[in-house]
């Protein structure tokens, strides 16, 4: 009868996709950030897919990142930071095909030209400040669905 019991419960449980979502473990839905901003660094973030995003192996998705200081003005990551992109799939846990790598096009300008999503759904991207040694020093959340 407990098992019974304990199995029913699991079945309510599994039966709503938003209970999966902040369970996923890979992502909540309390750090998903309305405006972009690396809240330590004091910088803004205004990012576009340059291309895409595709929800398919078969093409990659273009993100360019504009880095913002509080006066507005552009500026570069400093001291051997570099940007990293990451993104996963809450609903279903798991992450994306390929993150790609960020280059500088210009100072504060940065381009990721390798991203690869393996199907079309809801993603939770991640933006990440990367220290010289590779460490993550902040991280910003959004959701998109594609
Ligand atoms: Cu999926």
């Amino acid at each position: 009868m407990i098992r019974l019991m304990v199995f029913l419960i699991l079945l309510s449980a599994c039966g709503s996709p938003r209970n999966n979502r902040v369970t996923g473990g890979l992502g909540t839905d309390q750090k998903v950030q309305s405006q972009k901003i690396f809240v330590q660094k004091n910088i803004k973030v205004v990012s576009y897919w340059a291309q895409g995003p595709y929800g398919t192996v078969t093409q990659k998705s273009f993100i360019t990142v504009y880095l913002y200081n509080q006066n507005d003005e552009l500026v570069s990551l400093q001291n051997g930071e570099e940007l990293g992109f990451y993104a996963v799939m809450p609903s279903m846990g798991h992450g994306l095909d390929q993150p790609g790598f960020f280059e500088e096009l210009a100072p504060g300008i940065y381009i990721n030209r390798n991203i690869t999503f393996n199907m079309p759904g809801d993603w939770e991207m991640r933006l990440w400040i990367m220290d010289a040694q590779g460490n993550m020093v902040e991280e910003i959340r959004w959701l998109e669905v594609f």
